[in-house]
């Protein structure tokens, strides 16, 4: 039934269409018209002339159309690789480490391993994906003498093997990697992972359709630059159209993310039907034949650049990766280096405390002291601060103080329980800790902002000194009034 109102919209839109059609016609009548006059007009140009624009022409048709085709067939990305960490600045970080008293070994065999591989001139082949994705079938497919465990259950591969295989006239050596995403096993996931990046070319194997985490590993992998190949595994599950239906959303969703994207069988059983000599039947499992074809071709493709792009794309994510791992092992040191420089003064706070003849009941801060912890702090991160900037930080600092004196005091004070004889000394040592907790709140506060920020963030640090300043963390009051307990029994040493 049409209500009166849509009756009204169906009018509407009838006439739409006809005036639409009417243009339309419109339309291809003139275009109709200017070609047929363009026709007479070029009829009437000499030969030569005609024949040149309708080259032109045909040429100009012939970009749009290459342009359109372009378009719709993205061309797979070449290995880019993104991290250019060059090798003597890496080195000269490492030494300058060592030089610190930083542990560096592991380093330095990345190092030597990176040298290793570059001299020999094998292909080395990372075979990497989820637990029981098939890798270590795979292995076996590539390198049939490969000692590899193979085992319906997740985690079997536990370390990184090597195994020598061949592909045309290349010599391979693949390495079996842990599965990702076992759950409590993020030590075997880093070794894959540090894996991988070794490696010339990687074999990404997948059982289905990429969940999110597998996504996410892949696009890691590409952001390293070197070929990556995604092998669909197990296609052996799949009837014909299920598995190109999988190949093609694969394919859709992958194609600007690796090189290429092949189907596989690398392992399983089958169950085959035997004919006896008696004439009875029996049926038995064995291990089915491997189908690597699309995969050994997939990875010559890979493979096709020449060994040095190769070698660089590899040494580039070392590098790369190297670049990572120092960075947090030097943040790492100037944390210590930090806590040990914050320890020196909160001690030397500590001592002038209770050197004092009559401690004050407001708490102050040093003056002296606290520039020069703060200038050693900003030595140590490189990080250039103004006189005028400390002394403003500073005076503010010292406003805080006074509004939470009595809460400090009163920390203090609960440290000095944790060492039931302390209490007893009175007033000079429950002063000696509020400063030590002073210096220590300060020394970290502004070691946090130059560490976080690489500059002299005084919000940031005016804030977290702040929140130390009344934090009841145990920990650091316990450290603070031992620190306390040591400088007093010195004191009495010398006295004694
Ligand atoms: N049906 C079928 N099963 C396969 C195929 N490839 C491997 N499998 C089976 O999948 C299971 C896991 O195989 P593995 O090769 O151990 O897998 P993995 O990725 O090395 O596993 P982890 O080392 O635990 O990470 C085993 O039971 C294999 O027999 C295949 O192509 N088809
Ligand atoms: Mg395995």
């Amino acid at each position: 039934m049409t209500t009166p109102d849509t009756r009204h919209l169906r009018l509407l839109l009838a006439l739409c269409v006809g005036l639409a059609s009417l243009g339309l016609l419109w339309l291809a009548l003139g275009a109709t018209r200017s070609a047929l006059e363009l026709w007479r007009e070029l009829a009437g140009l000499p030969l030569v002339l005609r024949l040149g624009l309708i080259a032109l022409a045909a040429a100009f048709l012939g970009a749009s159309a290459w342009l359109v085709w372009r378009l719709l067939h993205p061309r797979a990305r070449p290995p880019r690789p993104v991290v250019v960490a060059d090798r003597a600045g890496i080195e000269k970080r490492i030494e300058r480490l060592q030089s610190r008293e930083a542990e560096t070994a592991r380093f330095q065999a990345e190092l030597e391993e990176l040298d290793r591989r570059a001299a020999a001139e094998d292909y080395y082949i990372a075979v990497f994906g989820e637990i029981s994705a098939g890798k270590s079938s795979l292995v076996r497919a590539l390198a049939p003498q490969a000692p590899v465990d193979v085992d319906v259950l997740g985690g079997t591969t536990t370390q990184v093997s090597h195994h020598r295989g061949e592909l045309g006239q290349r010599r391979l050596v693949l390495a079996d990697v842990p599965g990702t995403q076992e759950i409590g096993a993020r030590e075997r996931e880093q070794l894959a992972r540090d894996e991988a990046l070794r490696a010339h070319a990687v074999i990404y194997v997948a059982s289905g359709d990429l969940t999110r985490a597998q996504d996410a590993e892949l696009k890691w992998l590409r952001g390293y630059g070197k070929p990556l190949l995604l092998a669909l595994n197990k296609t052996d599950q799949w009837s014909d159209a299920e598995r190109h239906e999988l190949l093609a959303t694969l394919q859709r969703r992958y194609a600007g993310t690796v090189d290429r994207i092949v189907g596989v069988r690398a392992g399983g059983s089958e169950t085959v039907l035997r004919r006896l000599s008696d004439g009875r039947e029996e049926t038995l499992t064995r291990q089915a034949t491997p189908d690597t074809v699309a995969l050994r071709e997939g990875l010559l493709a890979c493979l096709a650049a020449s060994p040095q792009q190769l070698e660089q794309a590899r040494a580039s994510a070392v590098l790369g990766h190297l670049d990572e791992q120092l960075g947090s092992a030097e943040r790492g040191m100037l944390e210590r280096e930090s806590r040990a420089i914050v320890e020196r003064y909160t001690r030397r706070a500590i001592v002038g405390a209770l050197a004092a003849v009559a401690p004050g009941t407001d708490l102050l801060i040093q003056g002296a002291l606290a520039t020069s912890l703060l200038r050693e702090l900003a030595t140590l991160h490189q990080v250039p601060i103004k006189q005028l900037d400390l002394d403003a930080f500073l005076r503010q600092a010292t406003l805080t103080l006074r509004t939470t004196s009595s809460v400090i005091l009163a920390i203090a004070g609960n440290a000095l329980k944790a060492f039931p004889g302390l209490g007893t000394l009175g007033g000079g040592v429950l002063h000696a800790i509020a400063y030590g907790l002073i210096f220590d709140s300060l020394g970290r506060a502004v070691s946090q902002t130059l560490l976080d920020q690489h500059r002299f963030d005084q919000d940031q640090a005016q804030a977290t000194l702040q929140r130390l300043l009344t934090e009841q963390a145990r920990e650091r009051l316990t450290h603070v009034a031992q620190l306390a307990l040591q400088s007093l029994r010195r004191d009495n040493g010398s006295e004694a």
